[in-house]
């Protein structure tokens, strides 16, 4: 096992992989950029190396720079974490070719699944079932028009060189195929330097349900189950949970039997996740496979009791996986909350600052991954998410009600943070009954009655401001589900002039 890991990532997740260290007797190494000199991270590490000026491009994603720290601190292994360069076939062969570990899949693994057309033709070779429709790029609209009729309407427009929603296009009539090509193309082009696009056969409404594989070198893979991330904004996970609110024994195994093929297929080794969709009738199609380890891994954690990261770790360092698909099992239900430094009253909009305040959930069935401490100045530079909050339960309405309790305790001073919208949407009775999909967020944020207009409290004081939004939030609380008065919270408008201090506005 190594004696010292590098950790190429800031925040949460460093501070995770740093616990995952020191539960396996490994040192942990941490780098920093110039406003990171005091995090968390840098704390918890035995050494902490500077790598450059705060922006990301010249520290977290110079790669020299993390493996002359690597070699400068005797470490044998550098995990890269989520985002940053975790992703990058070209970080992954330098690190391997200055001798070191890369905490992670072959760079052959991560290129190969690093682009969408080349991880759909290995799910088709592995005889999964994809999305119909046709991997290759569309020359015109006048392709794509007679594509479309093969694949039937609505189709999706997607750029092959994308992910993440951009470049993407529902189409539902051959009238709107020429403007709505000519907008994924651009969009495509803007944002990948690649106007290529491909269309699928559209899903309405569907699932975003991944599955976790954890894989040696030595060609034992298993699954891990799934993890719903249907609750999405602008194609950004703000809730997972395990396992989806469908939780069906069929559809688990037979999407996890899925994943590991395509995944054996490829020979790839370490964590990773297969994402795909569902429909109504339950039919799944491969989407993607991220190469790396997710954000959202603690729920999967905390329902089947294994730890992903020591597990990624282990294999990284050639050690066969011990656990057997036949051992795998998953008791309970895990919700996951991410808690951004961002305002949901002005459209979720960044806010750094210094963390004048904190007082962090506990207690049964309370996860709380924090990269952040009270004094702790949240930075622009990089990525807003300061912590996840996991909670679990017994039952999925159990898991729900912890993360209640939870975010009635996470206080955060000096910022602001998604903490009040998640207490929202844990009362909302589309959330709540579990019957969810990919728009439930802009169905949500369709209902939900926005706080008064500017012009309508123009004349009013900021007292009688705060007082109406508290009455408003009030009420919308009482209509999402009417409590019973036990579990009634007590109204923040009766409560001006008392000393609760610390709430969340
Ligand atoms: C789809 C789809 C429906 N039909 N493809 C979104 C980004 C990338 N992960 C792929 N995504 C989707 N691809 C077909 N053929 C629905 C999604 C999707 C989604 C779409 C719109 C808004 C939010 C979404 C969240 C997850 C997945």
């Amino acid at each position: 096992m190594f004696r010292k890991l590098l950790i190429a990532n800031r925040g949460e997740i460093a501070v995770r992989i740093i616990r995952a260290c020191r539960d396996l007797g490994i040192s942990p190494i941490a780098v920093y950029s110039t406003v990171d000199r005091n995090a968390l991270h840098v704390q918890l590490a035995d050494e902490a190396y500077f790598i450059g000026e705060a922006p990301a491009a010249q520290s977290y994603l110079v790669g020299e720079k993390i493996i002359a720290a690597a070699q400068q601190s005797g470490a044998e292994a550098i995990h890269p974490g989520y985002g940053f360069l975790s992703e990058r076939a070209w970080f992954a062969r330098a690190v391997e070719e200055a001798g070191l570990i890369f905490v992670g899949p072959s760079p052959d693994s991560i290129e190969l699944m690093g682009s969408k057309t080349n991880a759909r033709e290995a799910a088709i070779k592995a005889g999964a079932p994809v999305v119909p429709g046709t991997a290759n790029k569309l020359a015109n609209t006048a392709e794509a028009l007679v594509t479309a009729i093969d694949v039937g309407y609505p189709v999706m427009l997607k750029a092959s060189a994308g992910g993440g929603g951009k470049g993407m296009r529902i189409v539902r009539t051959a009238e709107e195929m020429q403007s709505a090509f000519e907008n994924a193309s651009a969009e495509a082009q803007a944002s990948f330097g690649d106007p290529s696009v491909y269309i699928e056969k559209y899903i309405e409404r569907p699932r975003h349900i991944e599955i976790q594989i954890v894989a040696d070198k030595y060609g034992n893979t298993i699954h891990l189950g799934e993890r719903e991330c249907s609750i999405q904004r602008r194609h950004q996970k703000v809730i997972e949970e395990c396992p989806s609110p469908l939780n069906d024994p069929v559809l688990r195994a037979n999407m996890g039997a899925a994943a590991v093929k395509i995944a054996k297929a490829a020979s790839y080794y370490s964590v990773g996740t297969l994402e795909f969709l569902v429909d109504a009738n339950r039919n799944f199609y491969f989407l993607e496979m991220n190469t790396r380890l997710q954000v959202e891994h603690p729920v999967t954690e905390l329902v089947t009791g294994i730890d992903l990261v020591r597990e990624q770790i282990r294999i990284a360092a050639g050690h066969e996986l011990v656990i057997r698909q036949e051992d795998v099992q998953w008791q309970g239900h895990a919700v996951e909350c991410r808690v951004y430094a961002e305002d949901p009253e002005k459209n979720f909009l960044p806010s750094p600052g210094k963390i004048t305040k904190l007082r962090t959930p506990s207690g049964p069935g309370v996860r709380d991954d924090s990269g952040v401490y009270e004094g702790w100045e949240v930075p622009l530079f990089y990525d807003p998410m300061i912590s996840k909050l996991a909670t679990y339960g017994a039952t999925r309405e159990e898991a729900i009600n912890r993360m209640q309790r939870a975010l009635r305790e996470y206080y955060v001073g000096g910022i602001r943070t998604t903490i009040p919208f998640f207490q929202e949407v844990l009362n909302d009775a589309e959330f709540r009954s579990g019957e969810i999909d990919t728009g439930f967020i802009a169905r949500y944020f369709e209902r939900r009655p926005t706080p008064p207009k500017g012009d309508a409290t123009s004349d009013l004081t900021d007292l009688e401001i705060v007082a109406a939004l508290v009455a408003a939030y009030d009420f919308l609380q009482q209509q999402q589900s009417p409590p019973t008065i036990a579990t009634q919270p007590p109204s923040k408008w009766k409560a001006v002039g008392r000393n609760i201090a610390f709430t969340n506005r």
